[in-house]
Order: structure tokens, then sequence, then C-alpha cells
């Protein structure tokens, strides 16, 4: 069984030009003029580009007293239909768990996915058996990225000397560290003196996490990267202050990659002031939305190669669980939609605008993840060989976006409203059309997991547990039931 995309005009990360594609199976098996198949797509008027990748997503993850409301069924229903079809998601062990237990409870979740997917595993403790356990997760799970929160304080943060020997096991294992790059003994307490005060609303949680604290810890983390002797993934990148720490590093010839959300390049701090609690509340994520000169700044790092990457830290709660945090800021669940409208949002406010050529959305949607992450040209490629995780894309097609008719599973949607153009015609998960003329029919453990292997080993030997620095015992109460 062969299919053929046929008529279109393929757009890759550095060429665009008019040729079919034949899949068959799973994968790319040619690109030429006038080829046929057992069933033909027709992509006139389209254009056909590697799928999405969103390398930032948070599907039923425990947290803050919940779990995120998308899950792995409708979360990867959710990407297709946007045009996405990979995700990778954070493996999160509870302090003191085993990092390949937390990893089987993952694979119990995952099975239900539509798209491919894979994991990065966050390093939310530390001790002999989670550096013992990082070779396994490299060498034999397929996962080649670590995240460290430096915010959630007396939770998920990660004190500098345990970042310090995580960093430096990454190095010697062939490795990425990431970083959520928040300063969270200031956050704690900006947000203690806030609650102190009265602000006890969602506009408060945007004061308790201002661009400093972003701007500090991104610093921080770069150096100690660098003296870990390790490349860097600096996720959610939101403010002029981390772009600059960024851009500076990589002007030293450091490997820094930033990576801005959708949200914070489409909505600013606004969201928060004059609006009813229901509306604010669903917008509260970290970081925060910010101001236009910042998100001016995101703007610009796409442009000029700075930032390399659009994601989405798809973390969706529903209208109920925000509630929760009623009366106390730093009790609403941290976290926003976007997974949906990654691509059709970033392709009317980027593309049609001028801000980014198509080659470039698909770099920054695509390929440069792929290659940043080590799953290229396996996937993010138009290439004889690379998995068929394609998108049809129709320039022309409209839609306004709207909760009513979203496949995510929470009751509104940030982007309520906005009038978006370009829209997947077809988008095929591994050679299987999963949205057929804006129709959902893709299938429910479709998806596979993708296995990452190492980076190019910096060429040390083998530390063992003994060498490094035993940072000293932090008291953590696991999940966290407050926002700091
Ligand atoms: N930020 C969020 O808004 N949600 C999930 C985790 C995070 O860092
Ligand atoms: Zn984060
Ligand atoms: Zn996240
Ligand atoms: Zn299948």
């Amino acid at each position: 069984m062969s299919t053929v995309i046929k008529g279109g005009t393929i757009v890759t990360a550095d060429l665009t030009y008019k040729a079919d594609v034949k899949i068959e199976g799973e994968r790319i098996a040619e690109i030429g003029p006038d080829l046929s198949g057992d069933t033909v797509l027709d992509a006139a008027e389209c254009f056909v580009m590697p799928g999405g990748i969103d390398p930032h997503v948070h599907l039923e993850m425990p947290f803050m007293g919940t779990y995120s409301s998308d899950d792995f069924e409708s979360g990867t229903r959710a990407a297709l239909s946007g045009g996405t079809t990979m995700v990778v998601d954070f493996c999160l062990p509870s302090p003191g768990q085993s990092l390949i237990e937390a990893l089987s409870m993952w694979d119990n979740k995952s099975g239900r996915a539509h798209c491919d997917y894979s994991y990065h595993m966050a390093i939310t403790w530390w001790g002999e058996q989670v550096f013992d356990e990082m070779e396994t997760v490299v060498k034999e799970k397929g996962i080649n990225t670590f995240k460290h929160f430096m915010a959630y304080k007396g939770a998920l943060m990660v004190q500098d000397d345990e970042m310090y020997a995580s960093f430096q096991r990454c190095a010697e294992l062939g490795a990425m560290p990431m970083v959520h790059a928040e300063n969270g003994d200031v956050v704690a307490d900006l947000s203690a003196k806030l609650l102190a005060a009265g602000n006890n609303g969602p506009e408060a949680h945007a004061y308790s996490r201002p661009p400093q604290v972003e701007g500090e810890a991104t610093n921080r983390a770069i150096m100690i990267a660098d003296m870990a002797g390790v490349p860097l993934y600096v996720v959610h990148t939101s403010c002029e202050d981390s772009h600059e720490a960024i851009r500076r590093a990589r002007q030293q010839g450091k490997r820094v990659y930033g990576e801005p959300l959708i949200q914070h390049l489409t909505l600013d701090e606004s969201e928060y002031f004059d609006k009813d609690w229901d509306h604010a509340a669903r917008r509260v994520m970290s970081p925060p939305f910010r101001n236009k000169a910042h998100q001016d700044s995101l703007w610009a790092g796409l442009q000029a190669g700075s930032l390399q990457v659009v994601a989405t830290d798809h973390c969706a709660f529903t209208t109920d669980q925000k509630r929760t945090g009623m009366g106390d800021f730093t009790k609403i669940p941290n976290g926003t939609g976007g997974l949906e409208d990654r691509m059709p949002m970033l392709w009317t406010y980027g593309v049609a605008t001028g801000r980014l050529t198509m080659n470039e959305f698909v770099a920054v949607t695509s390929t440069n993840i792929a290659k940043i992450l080590n799953v290229y040209p396996k996937k993010g490629a138009i290439l004889v060989g690379a998995d068929a995780d394609i998108v049809v894309w129709d320039p022309e097609k409209e839609k306004t976006i709207s909760a009513k008719t979203q496949q995510s599973a929470i009751d509104y949607n940030v982007f309520e409203g906005k009038k978006v153009k370009g829209l997947p015609r077809f988008t095929l998960s591994r050679g299987k059309v999963a949205v057929s003329d804006g129709d959902m029919v893709s299938e429910e453990g479709h998806g596979k997991f993708v296995a990452r292997e190492p980076f190019q080993a910096v060429g040390k030997a083998l530390s063992t547990w003994k060498e490094l620095t035993a940072p000293r015992k932090v008291e953590r109460t696991g999940i966290p039931a407050s926002g700091v």
C-alpha cells in the first residue's frame, strides 16, 4: 500500500520546490514529479511540510494537587489536529522515586497516544540512585535530556550544587540538561509578601515572577552548564532578560538553546489585569505573560536565530481546577493549553505578517527541534527514508479558535476568538492519515515512543558518585501543593 501526496509545494527548513511525495508503509519512499500510488492525497495549492514537533508538553501530569487535564489520548489528538505529529513529555519522578519506576508509570499513560512521542527526564531530587540511574535512562531508555526546575521551592526545585553535579553527569553521559529558569527563592519571597499584603488574585501571580527572576536563573544555569562543559536548553524563554543571556552565551560560542512559547509570542500581560477572575486564572502559567516589548524580543530572537524553537508547555487545567486557587494565587494550577493552536497561530502571526519565512516556520516548529533533540532526520525532514510525519498545509483555510470545536479536553481556550488562516488539510502520522480534509481520523494507540540517542560525548571518563561533591540534603514535599 502506497500513498502519494500530489501537486503540492514542499517546504523544508531550507528549500521550497514543487514535487510529489510517495509513502510506503511508515516512511517516505520517493520524492519527485508525477508519482503514482494506491491512494492519492490532493495537495494542490498547499505546502507539504514536516509535521510539527512540540518539544514541551505535560500530559496527565501530577501537579499542584491535581493532574493536567489533557492526557496522551486527547493531547495527541489535539496535536495532530493542528499539524503537530510528535510531542515530548516530561517524566517527573516523585522525590525519592526511582527514575526507572517513574518511566514505567509514564509508559502506562502514553500507550493511548495518537502520534509519536518521546520523554525528557526531570531531575526532581538528587542522590546516588539518581546518579546511577541516569546512565540507564540514557543508554537503555532512549532519553538524552534531563530537566531541572530552578523554581517550585520545597517541591521540585533543585539547589545549585545539585544542578552542577547533575550537569556534569549529563556531560559525561552525552545528555543535555534543560532548565525551567526562574529564581525560586525570590519567587517564594515575593509570593509571601504579596499574599501578606492581601494580593491574592491571579494578577499577583504575574507580580510574583518578574522578568528579573527569569533573567537571573537563565544566566546562572548558563554559567553552571559552561563550568560543567555541557550544552543547555532553556525551556519557555519568555522575556528579554532571559533571551539576552542566551544571545550573549551563543555569541561566546556556548551551545545554549532558547524555546519561546506560542502563548508568550501572541498573548501579553493585559490578560491578567482588569479581567474577571476566571479569565485571568485560566492564563496563569509560569513564566507569566509579559509586556509587548518582551514579545518583540522573542520574535526578534526567532528571526535572528538566537532563539531556535517554538513550543507550548501544554499543561491544560479546567476552570474548576483553576478555581481551587480562589483566595490564594499560589494554589492556582500553573499551566495553559496551546498544542492544537501552535502551528496555525505561528503561521498567522508569524508567516502571514512577514516576521518569519515559511522555511523559518518549518525550522522553529520542527526541523530545529529534531536536530537539537537528536532525532533528525527520522523526524523533522521531508527526505527519503524519514518517517512520513507530514502536514499538508492549506494557507487559505481559516477558522476562529474556540473551545467549542477544539480537541483538547478543557472547557476554554486561551486563544478563544482569534482568527487563524493556515491550517492542515491533511496530517499524516508515520504514513497514516490522521487529519483528512480537516476531519479527525486519527487512531488511538497508533503513537510510538521515539528513542533518542546520546549526543557526541565530551570525552571524559565516567566519574563515580564519590568523585562528585555530594550536595547537602534538602527536604522536599514532592508534587507541589502550591505554586512557588
Ligand atoms: N509551568 C507551567 O505553567 N505549568 C507546568 C510547569 C511549569 O513550569
Ligand atoms: Zn517550566
Ligand atoms: Zn513545562
Ligand atoms: Zn496504527
